[in-house]
């Protein structure tokens, strides 16, 4: 007896067909979705027209703004300003903060902050706090979070209009190790609880650090790594990659982009959100097995920003240290780690 004759097989494969384009069409919309808003209009004439809402892709300039003629034949000659994959790498003189500004300012647009203060790294948090004020994101809507064992300890910090400040306490902890790896939990959980639906951006900053210049719009993309200003100028086999395969943070020899900064990272929500889940299950996956990578979230998250491009990169001016002389390319900058003395504020290993 034949079992499958031809007409059951032919609606076999049509089924599955048509459940694979299904399938297909599906996942793309919800692609969308989670980039921006989307909404479908019936036209006057009854033409359906979906609208896609997102800040990522629809820039509107004010027309009565006047500024400097751009120009693609002079401009900076002594830095690059673009990746392989044409992302720009954001130096002084690559954009200009006034029309920047103009663009996202009706947008209306919310940037989210968050700030680790454990242990001795309370005495940070006035110096980041009040040089934030002055320097980063000036004239939006700000929403710095504190997360510290130590709420009591707060200085107390003047926010300006349209800036908001949240101190959310954690557990104290004896192991530095442990602080680090909490990061990225942290972080994940604060956008599935609070941010969602009320944040657009959101950048997460050491507070062993301060702002000296301009942090603003020009910072903004989908997903927004910082260049190390430790190894810029490095082959990729100097990179302090995690270099043993069985970590999940492995990146081998002859690969990896450039080296980023774990003090400084950010993007759209959704981006982070991805970020931050996945450095936290490859960190904990790792830690079951006994490895704990060579420089803990910062080589998850050079792994992470190997293999999904960051879409904006910041050059060292948006995280430079305060001990190292400022090299000729880095006009100014913005933000940069303070001299530690390490025996002072870390916990006994
Ligand atoms: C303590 C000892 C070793 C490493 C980290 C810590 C530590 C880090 C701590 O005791 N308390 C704390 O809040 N942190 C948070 O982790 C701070 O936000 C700090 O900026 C961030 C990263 O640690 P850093 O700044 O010491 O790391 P580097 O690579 O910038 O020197
Ligand atoms: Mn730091």
């Amino acid at each position: 007896m034949q079992l499958w004759n031809g007409k059951t097989l032919t609606v076999i494969l049509l089924s599955a067909l048509l459940l694979g384009v299904l399938y297909c069409y599906i996942s793309q919309s919800y692609r969308v979705v989670s980039l921006g808003s989307v909404w479908e209009e019936i036209t006057a004439d009854g033409r359906s027209e979906v609208h896609i809402e997102s800040h990522q892709f629809h820039l509107v300039a004010p027309d009565s703004l006047q500024y400097k003629q751009p120009s693609i034949v002079s401009g900076r000659t002594d830095v690059v300003t673009v990746t392989p994959w044409l992302a720009p790498v954001v130096w002084e003189g690559t954009f200009n903060p006034v029309l920047l500004d103009s663009i996202y300012k009706p947008q209306n647009i919310s940037v989210a902050v968050t700030v680790f203060a454990v242990g001795k790294y309370v005495m940070f948090l006035k110096d980041f706090l009040e040089t934030a004020e002055q320097y980063f994101f000036v004239g939006f809507n700000v929403h710095v979070y504190v997360f510290t064992d130590q709420p009591t300890k707060m200085p107390q910090v003047k926010m300006g209009s349209g800036r908001q400040l949240t101190v959310r306490s954690v557990p104290s902890s004896k192991r530095w190790q442990e602080i680090s790896a909490r990061r990225m939990e942290l972080i994940q959980t604060l956008i599935e609880e609070k941010l969602r639906n009320r944040t657009d951006y959101i950048f997460c900053l050491d507070v062993d650090s301060k702002f000296h210049g301009r942090w603003g719009t020009e910072s903004l993309g989908g997903l927004v790594a910082v260049i190390h200003p430790g190894y810029y100028r490095d082959d990729r086999s100097q990179f302090p990659y995690e270099r043993r395969p069985q970590s999940r943070a492995y990146v081998g020899p002859g690969q990896g982009d450039f080296y980023y900064c774990g003090g400084a990272f950010g993007g759209l929500l959704q981006e982070v959100h991805q970020l931050a889940k996945t450095c936290r299950s490859n960190f904990e996956a790792d830690a079951k097995e006994g490895i704990e990578a060579a420089w803990q979230e910062e080589s998850h998250l050079n792994r992470y920003m190997w293999i999904n491009k960051p879409s904006k990169v910041l050059s060292p001016e948006y995280l430079w240290q305060d001990f190292k002389p400022r090299n000729a390319e880095v006009y100014i900058v913005r933000f940069s780690g303070v001299v530690k003395n390490y025996a002072e504020i870390r916990p006994n290993v």
